[in-house]
């Protein structure tokens, strides 16, 4: 009330839901700032170890659930705001998403946030404060439209402004030489245009508010937000145009997943915010301890992706050209400060940069990167290397039809002393393919850190029902200790025990149902299987494997109607890249055959499809409790590791899959039955691919997935445009990159004894409770203690 009164002005009979949503959150911030301050002293006198985060993508969503959850004040809060006649779990839906983030890498960022704080680590994330984050997705006549995302609009009541914590981050412009009586160089860069990062702090609070860290974003302004000359003569545009420049680097979020953007203004991002950053870390080191040359022992930096691995260029520059750090003494600091985590293995993801932009736009960055080359391939020759072809592969140069490149994934590699992949069986592939060359040359770099999520999110405030039910079963103590759930394995037969997990999965899927009736116009059955395919729209996670299985079951079902069909919703959500034109043909083609078969009566209880539209941390959290099915069936061998796969699972889902990321894993740990695993394997896709892959005489081969090519190619599906699925089947029968024809049979198989284990309810249910048993180990707290150990060399606390 006083916060109502005060901070926002309003008294409760004029004040708008989103007055009481700020009032709440402003409120909750106090208790946050409590323990902010707490954590912030603490970690000053024990003098610990900092772990810096450093990442272009943090997809947080919202804030208000996940103070009050770790706080732990949900019910005092519902209650308190009953008594004035305010409903908390409205209010809740009141606060933007923010969504500075586009898909798995940006949302692990977030939980390894939330799990550094849990695990009292004392750490920075790093990132850009975007205006604009991620579009939101509109679907018109079934095509996907993008809207801006103003989530700053309302005001952030999450974020604290620090103008007084500001640095220039410089561009372009020339390096000076001078030479000492001794003749050493000293490099002076010069740059032609300065932008200035201004701080914006969140506070992370983690569980049961052990410990709070921020999350520090950097907003770009100008140095002079105006000439005035040219404001004065009356040039009111020029006068703006710099500030306009300047300001244009924290504008939005480039919206490609796993492709690189390869613009300047995408460059001039990632050096932005990677040299405040490290301005910031440095300057802070510098105050607490002194010597620049214990950076290593006092600061440990993740680079979340290569995005911002200019930084390695950067922290030597700081070293080397201002504190005067001798470059071996400067490289040996760097690296051990450095670690670096790889999310992809797609070639076409590795970000390169032009030689002739890095020297344009950072000329003294260019200089340094040859001298690290040079050290590197000198060192190298050194060890007796001198086959031309390995020197050229693990050059930080590439040069290519004359055009030379700076590889972003080398100097991250040589620049770090740690390289992670994110999946058992993606760190193995890093080291056979990428990273062939360099893993021969520095065999002890290359780690394994599998993916986890933050159980407070995904599974207490997401699944209040479950987590109850958890919690009554195994005591309090699985809140703090996932691997507790392992206790539930002795109830997976109890019909009892089943049968209140049916209760709360029944009422989860009647939300859902609302969801549907709300944005779709129609509900779903809750009593159907809800089959689940909730991530970015790409050819390599594969929806359209997935929608030729849902051609094929109408087919059958039409065919036959009468046989004792499992009912099912097919479930769709995910956002495609603005120029990614054939994910978006798929949404396009998810919508057209959710169109037909939703209104054909003969499939009528038994087959529905759904696109549910603008998918993102909210949606998944409205989703996920209410999945039956998972599909997580990417080709093998390209997807890293996959989170939402680890998501679903915890929630009782149980996966169709291939042996792919974390999958793998998955399968390990739930065990054969529990789940249900199809088709080529990563190194059967790479023999096939190898051997040249016909597509044409496997489609000829199944009479099913030649029915379903001919229906889509004919435009059962597209009547009013029967033309426009063509190119797509085409594709698909002549370079099936992606092998989802080979696949095909396989899923086909693996649904139908879906259908089956369904069917027999006890059977699924045990299934389901195991799955939720023995996934404990997909924490992120997991995850981030081996971070901890291997790679930063920093105490958790035990929880
Ligand atoms: C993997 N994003 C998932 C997840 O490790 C994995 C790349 C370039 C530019 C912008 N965004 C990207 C990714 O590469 C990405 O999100 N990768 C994902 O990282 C976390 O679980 O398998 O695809």
């Amino acid at each position: 009330m006083a916060k109502l009164a005060y901070a926002v002005a309003k008294d409760p009979t004029s004040a708008q839901e989103r007055d009481w949503y700020i009032a709440t959150a402003l409120a909750v911030r106090d208790r946050v700032v409590d323990g902010w301050a707490e954590s912030y002293r603490h970690t000053n006198d024990t003098q610990n170890k900092r772990v810096y985060y450093m990442s272009l993508e943090f997809l947080i969503g919202r804030l208000l659930f996940d103070s009050l959850t770790n706080l732990g004040i949900v019910e005092e809060m519902r209650q308190a705001l009953a008594s004035l006649g305010v409903d908390l779990d409205r209010l809740r839906t009141v606060e933007p998403d923010a969504a500075l983030g586009n898909g798995g890498l940006g949302r692990l960022a977030a939980c390894f946030m939330e799990s550094m704080a849990t695990l009292a680590v004392p750490a920075y994330g790093y990132g850009i404060r975007y205006e604009n984050g991620l579009f939101r997705q509109g679907i018109k006549d079934g095509w996907q439209q993008e809207y801006p995302e103003n989530w700053l609009t309302n005001g952030n009541p999450w974020e604290f402004e620090r103008p007084e914590i500001t640095y220039d981050v410089g561009f372009g412009g020339t390096v000076d030489i001078t030479y000492g009586p001794d003749g050493a160089a000293t490099y002076r860069w010069h740059p032609a245009e300065r932008v200035s990062a201004v701080a914006y702090d969140t506070p992370v609070v983690g569980w049961r508010c052990r410990h709070v860290n921020t999350l520090r974003l950097w907003a770009a302004r100008a140095v002079d937000p105006l000439r005035l000359d040219a404001f004065n003569a009356g040039d009111y545009v020029g006068a703006l145009a710099d500030r306009v420049r300047a300001e244009s680097i924290s504008k939005v979020l480039y919206p490609s997943d796993a492709t690189p953007a390869g613009q300047e203004l995408r460059l001039r991002q990632e050096f932005f915010f990677a040299s405040a950053s490290l301005q910031d870390l440095v300057r802070r080191h510098i105050k607490q301890y002194g010597p620049v040359e214990m950076l290593a022992e006092k600061a440990a930096i993740q680079l979340n992706d290569t995005h911002p691995a200019i930084g390695v260029v950067e922290l030597m520059r700081i070293l080397v050209d201002l504190h005067d750090v001798p470059w071996a003494k400067a490289w040996d600091i760097t690296q051990a400060t450095f670690g670096y985590t790889n999310h992809t293995l797609l070639p076409e993801a590795l970000e390169t940069w032009p030689v002739h932009l890095m020297e344009r736009l950072l000329p003294r960055h260019m200089q340094i990167i040859y001298l690290i080359n040079a050290v590197h391939l000198d060192g190298l020759r050194a060890k007796g290397n001198s086959d031309p072809a390995l020197l050229s592969s693990v050059s930080l140069i590439e040069e290519s039809w004359g055009r030379q490149r700076v590889r972003m994934g080398t100097l991250a590699f040589v620049g770090a002393h740690r390289v992670n992949g994110v999946s058992a069986l993606h760190s193995e592939l890093m080291k056979e393919t990428v990273f062939r060359d360099l893993h021969a040359i520095f065999p002890e770099k290359i780690n394994n850190k599998t993916n986890g999520i933050t159980f407070r999110r995904w599974l207490y405030e997401a699944n209040p029902g479950l987590t109850k039910v958890l919690v009554d079963t195994l005591g309090p103590r699985v809140l703090d200790d996932p691997e507790e759930l392992l206790g539930l394995e002795k109830f997976a037969s109890d019909t009892e025990f089943q049968a209140k997990l049916k209760a709360v999965r029944r009422k989860n899927k009647e939300a859902l149902s609302k969801v549907f009736q709300h944005r779709l116009g129609f509900p779903v059955d809750p009593d159907a299987l809800f089959d689940v395919q909730i991530k970015r729209i790409h050819e390599y996670k594969r929806q359209h494997l997935n929608l030729l299985e849902t051609v094929a079951l109408y087919n059958a079902i039409r065919a036959d109607p009468g046989r004792n069909w499992t009912p099912r919703v097919k479930i769709f959500a995910g956002k495609a890249a603005a120029s990614y034109h054939t994910a978006k043909l798929i949404i396009k083609l998810a919508n057209d055959i959710a169109r037909v078969v939703n209104s054909d009566p003969t499939v009528r209880g038994i087959l529905k499809v759904g696109f549910l539209q603008n998918y993102n941390v909210s949606l998944a959290e409205q989703i996920i409790p209410a999945a039956d099915l998972s599909e997580q069936i990417s080709t093998a061998g390209l997807e890293a590791s996959g989170t939402g796969n680890m998501k679903l699972a915890l929630n009782g889902a149980l996966t169709i899959g291939t042996l792919d990321g974390a999958n793998v894993e998955i399968n390990e740990r739930v065990g054969e039955d529990n789940i249900f695993i199809f088709g080529l394997t990563a190194e059967e896709v790479e023999a096939r691919r190898r051997n040249g892959y016909n597509a044409r005489d496997v489609i000829a081969s199944s009479p099913k997935l030649s029915e379903v090519f001919a229906s889509i190619e004919s435009g059962v599906f597209s009547p009013d445009d029967t033309s426009r699925y063509r190119g797509f089947i085409e594709m698909l029968s002549n370079h099936d990159h992606f092998l989802v024809t080979a696949d095909f049979d396989a899923y086909y198989a693996a649904q139908r004894q879906v259908d089956a284990h369904w069917q027999n309810g006890a059977a699924w249910w045990r299934s389901s409770i195991l799955n939720t048993a023995r996934v404990g180990w997909f924490s992120s707290d997991r995850t981030i203690r081996e971070y901890a150990r291997d790679i930063w060399n920093v105490p958790v606390q035990t929880t």
